[in-house]
């Protein structure tokens, strides 16, 4: 009786410092799945490397989640993978976040559009009948002239623009390594109001910020991408491997400026070759995005990097000859590949 009151103390003060297993346990899935029925769903359309770093991350704060995948060949594959990895430090954890096609039926309130640039519009509207009338969207991708075509394709949904720095590739279908901790952007050129859903990317640990300026964040990144990743293509190197062609590099930054600056983006020319510089020093070792797409065989965003860059510099009537040989030299060496230049 003596021990089982002690015992019955010692449980009370664990319950009371939270420190017993099986109840803080209990109480854990409680307010996880309360979590799960009170919030919106997430809706990821793309299972790639950004789509899944997103998702894992929602599911693993037991928000819920569910993916779109392209079709019921890729559906079966993925119940056959028992749900998505990540490998994050070494460690891989795997999430059974339901799926499902286009084709569900049910209405969409959250999507997270993570496909590529040039997938995302059609992506977009195979599933906009699915849209609720509140819908939001957040789309992912890199780069400019996506986001309108897929806003025009659903003109009475939010659409929220985001530019990250984040960094994962894919190691095998379904698992994603979680590569370079970075940091998101998002906001939303039509409306300053922050969402509420922040609150889950909070709780998910996906670390944001929301701004009233994406679109200078969005300027900025583009320039940044169209400064460096041309050029490793074409002199087949590492971004470090830049600073030999320092004079080149330096030429793109002045038009690259001036092109802001024309096009009403000054406070994304601010400092560009220092940033540029900077960046090119930071990430030395690596690859850019663009060499890996070229090395793996894969087609490159250049439509809304470069090809953006260039289609408004010609709309605004300002001659760029740098750039736009740039733009050339870089289709010829991806035809020349046998890769689409679009
Ligand atoms: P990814 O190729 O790994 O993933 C895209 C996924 O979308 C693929 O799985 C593809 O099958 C899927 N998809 C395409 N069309 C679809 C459709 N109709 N229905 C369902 N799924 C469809 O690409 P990613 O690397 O995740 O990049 C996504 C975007 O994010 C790009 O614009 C990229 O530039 C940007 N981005 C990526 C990273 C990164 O580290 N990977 C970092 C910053 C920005
Ligand atoms: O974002 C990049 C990319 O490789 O796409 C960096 C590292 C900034 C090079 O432009």
């Amino acid at each position: 009786m003596v021990m089982e009151r002690a015992w019955l103390a010692v449980k009370i003060g664990l319950i009371i410092t939270g420190l017993f297993p099986p109840i803080r346990r209990a109480a854990h899935a409680c307010k996880q799945s309360s979590k799960k029925l009170m919030s919106t769903p997430w809706h990821v359309l793309g299972a790639g490397s950004l789509g899944t770093l997103w998702a894992t991350r929602l599911a693993r704060a037991g928000l819920p989640v569910r993916l779109i995948v392209r079709d019921q060949t890729r559906l079966r594959s993925y119940t056959a993978a028992g749900g998505l990895t990540l490998v994050e430090n070494g460690q891989a954890s795997t999430h059974a976040v339901p799926a499902e096609t286009a084709d569900d039926p049910a209405p969409i309130r959250r999507l997270l559009v993570a496909c590529k640039a040039y997938d995302a519009e059609n992506a977009v509207a195979r599933i906009a009948p699915r849209l609720a009338a509140d819908a939001e969207l957040i789309l992912l991708q890199n780069g400019l002239g996506s986001q309108d075509a897929v806003a025009a394709r659903v003109p009475h949904a939010r659409c929220i623009s985001a530019s990250s720095t984040e960094g994962a590739f894919r190691d095998g279908d379904w698992r994603v390594v979680f590569a370079g901790h970075g940091f998101t952007w998002l906001g939303d050129v039509a409306n300053p109001l922050a969402p509420i859903w922040l609150d889950d990317l909070q709780a998910a640990n996906i670390p944001h910020e929301w701004t009233a300026d994406i679109l200078t964040r969005l300027w900025r990144k583009l320039a940044l991408n169209c400064a460096i990743n041309p050029l490793t293509v074409l002199h087949d190197c590492r971004n470090g491997g830049l600073t030999e062609h320092h004079c080149e590099v330096a030429t793109l930054c002045g038009e690259l400026a001036e092109l802001l600056e024309r096009c009403g983006q000054p406070a994304a020319a601010d400092n560009l070759q220092a940033e540029v510089e900077r960046v090119i020093l930071a990430t030395a070792a690596n690859y850019s995005s663009m060499y890996q797409d070229v090395a793996n065989q894969r087609r490159t965003e250049i439509s809304y990097l470069l090809g953006h860059a260039c289609k408004v510099a010609e709309r605004h009537r300002v001659n760029l000859p740098h750039l736009q040989q740039l733009q050339q030299r870089l289709i010829a060496r991806l035809c020349s590949l046998g890769l689409p230049s679009d």
